[in-house]
C-alpha cells in the first residue's frame, strides 16, 4: 500500500468516529470469528462434532453492527452465521464451543439446540429456532415492548437474503413501519440460499423492501 493509501484508511476510519482502539478491537473480533470458524469446520470433519455452520466471509458486516449497538442495554436476534455478531457482544469461545460440544453448561441452550441458535440471557441474546427468518417477527416483539415500556433499547436482528422470501419477514417488517418500533433489519446478503443463487431467488433489491414498508433503507 502506497503511504498515500495508508493515510486516507486512517482518515476514514476517523471520519467515522471510530478510535484506533475501536478498529483494533473490531479486527480483533473478526480474527476470533474466523478462527473459531475454522476449528469448528475441522472438527465436524474429524467427526468430533455433530454439525456446523460456516460465517466466512461474513464477520466484517456482523461485527460492524456490534460496535453499532448499544452492547450494554440493546437486544439481539442473530442467524445461525452470526459468530462474529455474538463475539462481538460479549459470547465467549468457551460458551461456542460448550454449544458445539452439545454440553450442560452451554448458555444458548444447555446443549439440547443444534449449534448457531445462539441465546444468552445475561447479554441479552435472544434464543432462535430453526424455521427461517422467525427471528424477525420476534424482534419486533422486542421493539414493540421498548416502545410500550418507553424504554431505550432497540432490538436487532439478522437473517439471509434467501430467508427475506419469506411471509415472516415481510409480515415483521410491516408490523414495525405501521407502528414505528425501534428495530434495525440487517439482511447478510451472500448471494446464494444453500445452492439457490440469489437471480433464482428475487428479482429486485432486498434494501428497496424497507420503502415499502415506510422506512429508511441501507446497503
Ligand atoms: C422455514 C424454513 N424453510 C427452510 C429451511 C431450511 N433452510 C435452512 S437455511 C436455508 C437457506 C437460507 O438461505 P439464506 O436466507 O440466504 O441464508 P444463508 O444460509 O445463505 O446465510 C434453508 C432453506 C428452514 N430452516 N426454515
Ligand atoms: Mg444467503
Amino acid at each position: 500500500m502506497s503511504s498515500q493509501g495508508t493515510a486516507d484508511a486512517v482518515h476514514r476510519h476517523q471520519q467515522l468516529g471510530l478510535s484506533d482502539g475501536e478498529v483494533l478491537d473490531m479486527y480483533k473480533y473478526m480474527l476470533l470469528a474466523r478462527k473459531f470458524d475454522e476449528r469448528c469446520l475441522l472438527l465436524q470433519r474429524a467427526g468430533k462434532i455433530n454439525f456446523h455452520v460456516s460465517g466466512v466471509g461474513q464477520e466484517a458486516a456482523q461485527v460492524g453492527a456490534a460496535f453499532g449497538l448499544d452492547r450494554d442495554h440493546d437486544y439481539y436476534l442473530p442467524y445461525y452465521r452470526d459468530y462474529g455478531f455474538v463475539l462481538a457482544v460479549g459470547m465467549t469461545p468457551r460458551e461456542l464451543m460448550l454449544s458445539a460440544f452439545a454440553k450442560a453448561e452451554d448458555p444458548n441452550s444447555g446443549g439440547r439446540q443444534m449449534p448457531g441458535h445462539f441465546g444468552h440471557k445475561k447479554l441479552r441474546i435472544v434464543t432462535g429456532s430453526s424455521p427461517v427468518t422467525t427471528q424477525v417477527p420476534h424482534a419486533v416483539g422486542f421493539a414493540l415492548a421498548a416502545k410500550m415500556k418507553k424504554q431505550e433499547f432497540v432490538s436487532f436482528v439478522t437473517f439471509g437474503e434467501g430467508s427475506s422470501n419469506q411471509g415472516d419477514f415481510h409480515e415483521g417488517a410491516n408490523f414495525a413501519g405501521v407502528h414505528k418500533l425501534p428495530v434495525i433489519i440487517m439482511c447478510e446478503n451472500n448471494q446464494y440460499a444453500i445452492s439457490v443463487p440469489i437471480h433464482k431467488q428475487l428479482s429486485g433489491k432486498i434494501s428497496d423492501r424497507a420503502q415499502g414498508y415506510g422506512f429508511p433503507d441501507y446497503v
